[in-house]
């Protein structure tokens, strides 16, 4: 899909060494997201899970903001309730899965505000590093919808219950530092520190034992409804499948020949 007023693509897709970049691409909008955005974001992200060579993946916005949440003028994406389930059902929760099931570490880099859907967005990633100046906008109630795109699941996770409900009833947006502050966000940074950040940690992420750190993603993910005795279950089943990747063996040789170790994501 071209970015309608450039004609420019409205998800750029770039690739450096194991590192994979989707950068949000309608500034004009403020990175507002149309059906075929979200197609389009759904297509380069099922590139990057058959790419046996990614190893992180990078999720930005171009220009001044990171998302503002689904595009009000996208004509039949939001007209009535028939609309709008179709628009959450077909276009935002297969972005979401698609996030969250991925098997490498994705980096969401906030580069200014982030609205609605586009704090969903950021928060469906494993790490979020904004910008100082930006802020998580939870507008849903401003006009009158719900959190969606996981929204209601990653705010009542990262905030608590009582933080989250009232955040998203009252509209709140809250600042990066703030966000940082409650445990919604990883790191806030100075804003002409993001760009260094971002790339420091996604090159640290492309060294990393890649299969160990999806295998840690999944782990995490279940511990949201696993009772402890489940979890110990699952993390013996996927420590038994960590230990039988070349990256174990290699750490640990390189931790006994006192070298730094050359993991290979495999
Ligand atoms: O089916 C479903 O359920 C769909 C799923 C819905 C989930 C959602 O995301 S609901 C929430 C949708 N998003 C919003 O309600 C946020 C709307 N935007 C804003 O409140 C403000 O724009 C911001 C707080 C994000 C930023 O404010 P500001 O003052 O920095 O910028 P601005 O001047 O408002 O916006 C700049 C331009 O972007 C402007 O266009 P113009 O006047 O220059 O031609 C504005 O209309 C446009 N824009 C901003 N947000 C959206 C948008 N255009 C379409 N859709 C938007 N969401």
């Amino acid at each position: 899909m071209q970015n309608d007023v450039t004609r420019e693509p409205a998800i750029l897709m770039q690739q450096e060494g194991g590192i994979h970049r989707l950068t949000l691409n309608r500034p004009q909008r403020l990175n507002a997201l149309t059906r075929a955005m979200l197609s389009e974001l759904s297509d380069r992200l099922a590139d990057i899970a058959a790419d046996a060579t990614a190893r992180v993946l990078v999720i930005t916005g171009a220009g001044r903001a990171f998302s503002a949440g689904q595009d009000l003028t996208d004509a039949g994406a939001i007209e009535d309730g028939r609309a709008c389930r179709n628009t959450v059902e077909r276009y935002y929760n297969p972005v979401i899965r698609q996030i969250h099931s991925l098997d490498l570490p994705v980096i969401a880099g906030v580069n200014g505000i982030a609205a609605g859907a586009g704090v969903s967005l950021a928060l469906a990633c494993d790490m979020v590093v904004a910008a100082e100046s930006a802020a998580f906008d939870i507008a849903f109630a401003r006009i009158g919808l719900i959190p969606d795109a996981g929204g209601t699941h990653q705010l009542q996770r990262l905030l608590g219950p009582a933080r989250a409900k009232a955040a998203a009833m009252l509209g709140e947006k809250i600042a990066a530092p703030a966000a940082e502050q409650l445990g919604l966000i990883y790191r806030a940074v100075p804003d002409q520190e993001l760009a260094a950040t971002v790339d420091a940690l996604a090159a640290r992420l492309a060294n990393a034992p890649t299969k160990a750190l999806a295998l840690m993603k999944q782990a995490f993910h279940a511990g949201d409804h696993h009772s402890l005795e489940q979890q110990l279950a699952l993390e013996a089943e996927l420590q038994s499948q960590a230990a039988d990747t070349e990256d174990f063996a290699e750490g640990v040789a390189a931790f006994l020949a006192k070298r730094a170790p050359g993991f290979k994501g495999i």
